[in-house]
């Protein structure tokens, strides 16, 4: 197995508002001409949040569909669509996000306080998300706000099973407030307890905003691989706003190169994470 680095670029999210950042792609030629962008300097995974005609936060099935076939159409990425969607959305519209058939789905392995909101991961739900992806064949990246969540992970892949491809594959989400924090201890924590879990068991890490940089540097000293994005963070450097998630997977790609672990190409990020090439 290639000692590379897997970036996955989140370039939306559903918090930030369009006003307050003009840069974040919420239309679909938007993130299209992002994704190529960051694939061309590095990402090979895409963690995609879409929006509606208004900019806000979406789950329709018809542009989630569209936005799988378009972003298949122009880019070799790897499709994850986010489960997650916003903490209002509910269970059954985070659920029919699956329909649209992507190669992988983040799966949140438990409730979290998320600033003034809940963002709710109840266990039933968990199980309902996890089962379906393996009948269809749709691998998640299991999203941990929290070292508690790995314990959940353990205790799901126990009780229904390896996910579709057989790999597990975890995504330490930091320094939300209301999760673990974006610290190297913190990550350090949660990469012992990954022991726990199935051998071979890989994880990538984000920083929510000032975290970004503290946990980037030390998931790529720990082994792990990186996400990074404007649904993480919207400032490059103090005082510096982001002008594209391009420029944050480029200085994701160079501290890689740095670190004698380059980034994967697509291919090379569809054999680790157990992605039938369709
Ligand atoms: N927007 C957050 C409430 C995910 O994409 O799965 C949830 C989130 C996680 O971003
Ligand atoms: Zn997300």
């Amino acid at each position: 197995m290639s000692n590379g680095t897997l970036i996955t670029v989140a370039p939306t999210g559903a918090e930030s508002a369009k006003a307050d950042v003009p840069a974040l792609p919420v239309t679909l030629d938007e993130l299209v001409a992002t994704a190529k962008e960051c694939e061309a300097v590095g990402a090979s995974v895409v963690h995609v949040h879409i929006r509606d005609e208004n900019a806000q936060p979406s789950l329709d099935p018809a542009r989630l569909r569209d936005t799988v076939a378009a972003l298949r159409a122009s880019t070799d990425l790897i499709v994850q669509l986010s489960s997650g969607g916003s903490v209002h959305d509910p269970e059954s519209a985070r659920l029919a996000v699956l329909d649209a058939a992507p190669d992988m789905a983040s799966c949140t392995m438990g409730t979290v306080n998320f600033g003034e909101d809940v963002f709710l991961n109840r266990w039933e739900f968990i199980v309902d998300l996890h089962t379906r992806m393996q009948e269809r064949g749709i691998v998640p990246e299991y999203e941990i706000f929290d070292l508690g969540h790995l314990w959940s992970l353990s205790r799901l892949l126990d009780k229904y099973g390896l996910p579709a491809g057989g790999h597990v594959h975890v995504d330490f989400v930091m320094g939300v407030p209301g999760g673990m924090p974006g610290t190297a201890a913190a990550l350090v924590a949660c990469q012992q307890a990954l022991r726990e879990l199935p051998e071979g068991t890989t994880f990538s890490a984000t920083g929510i905003g000032r975290a970004t940089l503290p946990v980037l540097l030390t998931s790529l000293g720990a082994g792990g691989h990186l996400r990074v994005g404007m649904e993480d963070t919207v400032t490059y450097a103090k005082g510096q706003p982001v002008e594209s998630n391009a420029q944050l997977v480029a200085r994701a790609a160079a501290f890689a190169r740095l670190a004698q672990r380059p980034p994967l190409t697509s291919g090379e990020a569809r054999n680790l994470l157990g992605i039938r090439v369709s």
